[in-house]
């Protein structure tokens, strides 16, 4: 880069190309909604919500709920940060709503 003036060159980079740094990306953390058993849910409750929230058929959600009720805990999903805490709260307040106490977190992958 060159810049006559005055029978000066003003000439700020000794020569060498220069390039912007590119921006460093990395890969966005991952988290799993997981749903966890209790013993007043209804089981068509949860049934609801895995399709509701989830997009599950109710062949997959009802093996997902069994595994839930069976294990303690089971993972509905994955997704970035902020999909995941979107589930997670509207899970949590639809299960308020219908006074169940389903308890949905997540968890970094
Ligand atoms: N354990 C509950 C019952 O017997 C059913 C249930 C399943 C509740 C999964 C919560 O995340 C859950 N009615």
């Amino acid at each position: 880069m060159s810049n006559q003036k005055d029978g000066f060159d003003f000439d700020f980079d000794d020569g060498l190309a220069v390039e912007e740094d590119r921006p460093k990306l990395e890969e966005p953390k991952l988290y799993k909604v997981v749903l966890v058993n209790d013993d007043y849910t209804p089981m068509e409750f949860v049934v609801q919500i895995l399709s509701m929230f989830f997009g599950m058929d109710s062949d997959r959600a009802t093996r997902v709920m069994m595994a839930v009720h069976t294990k303690g805990k089971g993972v509905c999903g994955i997704f970035s940060y902020e999909i995941a805490e979107t589930k997670v709260d509207q899970v949590n307040e639809f299960s308020r709503l219908n006074q169940h106490p389903l308890m949905c977190t997540m968890e970094e992958v």
